[in-house]
């Protein structure tokens, strides 16, 4: 890689810092922030002229980010947004080729190591995770929290991050983890714009942080805008420090220290942070740091230019105050180098990112071309003998002549070719299939791989152990038996902690944790204020760092209120990370039938479609529930456990082995055999299903109940389509929507499984109502499947079939 004399900012600290090497240090920040500048201008000329298919940049935010990076150390965290590039490379934690590597999408880790070619550029991450999904040692590295696109939803993340440093400065029981943390030393880095503070999630964080006292540094990038939208339409008094001016800690309350600077005062910049950031991490307060009059040299993003929207005066004003023009200014008139030292300077770095540049672009497009012509060749073989080989002859040469050429045009022409050789087979064809088979498996790896980090502690690869239950085990209420799941993992793991609203000291609404935290300590199992989005939040970020997170979101129906932060940032952390980067974190809540609009919910179809990338459990007990816990605990990728809210007192058996048996993930289970009909139902409908079997029987028809257990991932064994061989009916019934959960059912069975080819009847769906479930039993029996419903489901198919045996009930 083309190498500058020093590629990363160096603090100011040093006892005897004479003016050489306080020169030399300024000189170098200026270089680096002057490399990011131009990074920033080719990239936009790479996007305009196609090379790229978008740009987002951190031009006119470099100084304040060579002052960040100085407070920045081994062992801290950032959680930050597009416009950070500057602080990357200041900090080593990114290189400029990386930077272009990311621009062009290129899926190799080693070159893009943040993403793989997955995110849009000036996404950023570390990988901490070694190639077999384990740890590395992140008290050793400076550490990168992967950036996703919404703006503010990395801010509940960044809570987590800081959270973990107070566990592990306070816990004494997590002292020798030093892999994770120094004595709970790290400070969690975060950076959001000026517009993104008026999210929810920003405010959210900002109060809960506020409350913990965690060693988290937000930095607010102030240029008056988001997007198009000026600060006027954002912001309250159109200034966020102002307006936060009450989270101030004062003698004897808690809060924040706030600090408020300009963007291009390089002096006053680098003390701000050195004060800020020395608080932050010796007395574990939280702080702001909100950087004003900062620039946007290019506009926002390729997207757009901001001459639109800004005054001439506005544009005027930032070319004026553009930070590296006043770094410069400051250096020549404070003596510490001359116009000429700082030209020759800016001319290398030119040369440097240029070089960086074409490097970045060259090894992936060799790569490319070189399988390009493979490719073409042997289409040029195809065409020999193909039956339309003037057409063949011409795929090959348009594949030839594409301009910036991309795997999509190689396999898109291999595709063609076979599509015009269909009614023909020889040697050389098959030659090209081979071929296509090959890269086929590349580029699924490329594209598609890593969804869960798939390591050898998967929790699908955790050892199935069988519960087991003593002659005279105890019949206990099911909440009792979750207690002593949770008493048995609590006193295995000491990384394992809980937390949400009344998690702590009742032990959670249903009494699952009960007593639990006057045992394990308030560090351990811990209430949170109502605040669902960064109950997730914190979950990810103390997973990220080590730790074994239950968090726990009190009814599912307040599941939606952390749906960003579950889908955008949890769900997508592996698969956005290629691998690099895991979060095993257990979202435990209660759903199904209860009472009421909001304590009934069994969105199940809203959870299967946006969080793919966490195994989604459906336990029909509370023993089933434990077993999947035991299991999860001992895995690493994330999940959520939806318990029965309507089975905390109803009676189960209490295994002898209740910390350590397992529930293997994607199990089905057949609950009773039957011959007529398969009926496939999970959580407090199965419960519905198994009353309606007697009447069933009664009237002469004998159901098969399967329980998938977990819906993702979904009956890896194929019971189901085992059952239809049998019953050829098929019967979903669930109390989600119509078309929501079942419709899942029904494609992975009909579908994947080819349950369609054993059927002879039409598969039928029962489901709750469109509308929610209103409140008292009325309202639930005429919202939602019932006993009922479900004998009358599955005589109405009978019938259908055999109306003489079953002569039609209405
Ligand atoms: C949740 C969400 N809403 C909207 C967007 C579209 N968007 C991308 S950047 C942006 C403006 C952000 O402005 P600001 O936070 O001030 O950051 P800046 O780009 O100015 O540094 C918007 C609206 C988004 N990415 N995510
Ligand atoms: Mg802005």
């Amino acid at each position: 890689m083309p190498q500058t004399a020093q590629l990363t900012t160096n603090r100011f600290d040093s006892a005897e810092l004479n003016f050489e090497d306080f020169k030399k240090i300024v000189i170098n920040d200026y270089r680096i922030g002057f490399e990011s500048r131009q990074a920033a201008l080719l990239g936009r000329r790479e996007v305009l002229t196609g090379k790229a298919k978008f740009g987002i940049f951190g031009d006119g935010k470099e100084v304040a980010q060579l002052a960040m990076a100085k407070a920045f150390k081994a062992g801290d965290w950032r959680a930050g947004y597009y416009r950070d590039q500057t602080f990357m490379f200041a900090t080593g934690m990114s290189t400029m080729k990386e930077f272009f590597a990311q621009l062009y999408a290129n899926p190799d880790i080693d070159k893009d190591p943040a993403s793989g070619g997955r995110q849009m550029n000036c996404h950023y991450a570390t990988r901490y995770l070694d190639a077999d999904g384990n740890y590395t040692n992140q008290a050793e590295t400076m550490n990168c929290s992967s950036d996703i696109s919404t703006t503010g939803g990395h801010m509940p993340r960044l809570l987590g991050l800081a959270y973990a440093s107070k566990l592990y400065r306070n816990n004494p029981e997590l002292a020798d983890l030093k892999q994770f943390s120094v004595n709970g030393n790290e400070v969690a880095f975060g950076t959001i714009g000026n517009g993104s503070t008026s999210e929810g999630l920003f405010m959210e964080t900002f109060n809960a942080a506020g409350v913990l006292q965690v060693p988290m540094a937000i930095s607010v990038w102030d240029d008056a805008y988001a997007i198009s939208v000026p600060a006027r339409l954002q912001t309250t008094k159109e200034d966020i420090s102002e307006v936060l001016k009450g989270f101030q800690r004062e003698d004897g309350t808690n809060g924040y220290e706030i600090f408020k600077v300009r963007g291009w005062d390089y002096v006053a910049l680098c003390e701000t942070y050195a004060r800020a950031i020395e608080v932050c991490r010796t007395e574990q307060v939280p702080v702001l740091v909100h950087v004003t009059e900062m620039t946007q040299p290019q506009g926002h993003s390729t997207s757009g230019s901001h001459e639109r929207y800004k005054s001439k005066e506005r544009l005027a004003w930032e070319a004026e105050h553009d930070c590296l023009l006043q770094m410069r200014k400051w250096i020549i008139s404070s003596a510490i180098t001359t116009e000429q030292e700082l030209d020759k300077i800016e001319a290398e770095a030119k040369v440097h990112v240029r070089e960086c540049q074409r490097e970045a672009w060259n090894e992936l497009s060799d790569e490319i071309k070189a399988e390009l012509e493979e490719a073409a060749s042997l289409i040029d073989a195809v065409a020999q003998e193909a039956t339309a080989q003037d057409d063949v002859e011409d795929v090959a040469t348009a594949l030839r002549s594409c301009i910036d050429p991309g795997r999509k045009d190689i396999v898109g022409a291999i595709r063609k070719t076979l599509r015009l050789t269909i009614k023909q087979n020889f040697t050389a064809k098959q030659t090209l299939i081979n071929w296509l088979n090959t890269n086929n498996k590349l580029n699924n790896e490329r594209y598609n791989s890593k969804l869960f980090t798939n390591s050898a502690h998967s929790p699908l690869k955790v050892p199935v152990v069988p519960a087991h239950f003593d002659a005279n085990a105890r019949m206990i209420d099911g909440r009792e038996v979750l207690n002593a799941c949770f008493d048995a993992n609590f006193g295995r793991d000491k990384t394992i902690v809980a937390f949400g609203e009344d998690v702590g000291n009742i032990g959670d609404v249903n009494q699952g944790f009960a007593g639990l935290q006057s045992k394990y300590g308030d560090l351990r199992i811990t209430d949170t204020g109502i605040r669902e989005a960064t109950i997730i939040g914190q979950g990810v970020g103390l997973a990220m760092r080590g730790l074994r997170p239950i968090a726990e979101i009190q009814y599912l129906d307040y599941l939606l209120y952390a749906m960003t932060v579950l889908s955008d940032d949890l769900a997508s952390l592996s698969y956005r990370t290629s691998g690099g980067q895991k979060a095993p974190v257990i979202v435990r809540t209660r759903g199904h039938r209860l009472e009421g609009i909001w304590h009934s919910g069994s969105p199940l179809g809203v959870i299967l479609n946006s969080l793919r990338g966490l195994h989604i459990c459906v336990p029909r007990d509370m023993t089933q529930a434990a077993g999947m816990y035991n299991t999860l605990l001992r895995g690493d990728e994330p999940a959520l456990v939806i318990e029965s809210l309507n089975g905390y007192r109803l009676k189960e058996k209490l295994p002898s082995n209740i910390g350590d048996f397992t529930v293997p993930l994607g199990k089905a289970e057949i609950i009773k055999e039957g011959a007529d009909i398969t009926v496939i139902s999970y959580g407090s409908t199965l419960r519905v299903v198994m009353e309606a079997v007697e009447e069933l029987e009664k009237l002469g028809i004998n159901i098969e109940v399967i329980d998938p257990q977990t819906l993702y991932p979904f009956d890896t064994d194929q019971l189901s389509l085992a059952s239809l061989k049998k019953t050829n009916k098929l019967l979903v019934i669930d109390e989600d929507i119509p078309g929501g959960g079942s419709a899942y059912i029904l494609q992975k069975v009909l579908e994947m499984q080819g349950g369609y080819y054993q059927l002879d009847a039409q598969p039928k769906t029962l489901c709750a109502k469109e509308h929610r479930p209103p409140y008292g039993s009325d309202g639930d029996y005429f919202s939602k499947p019932s006993v009922d419903d479900v004998i009358e489901a599955a005589y109405a198919m009978m019938s259908e079939a055999n109306p003489g045996k079953y002569p039609s009930i209405y």
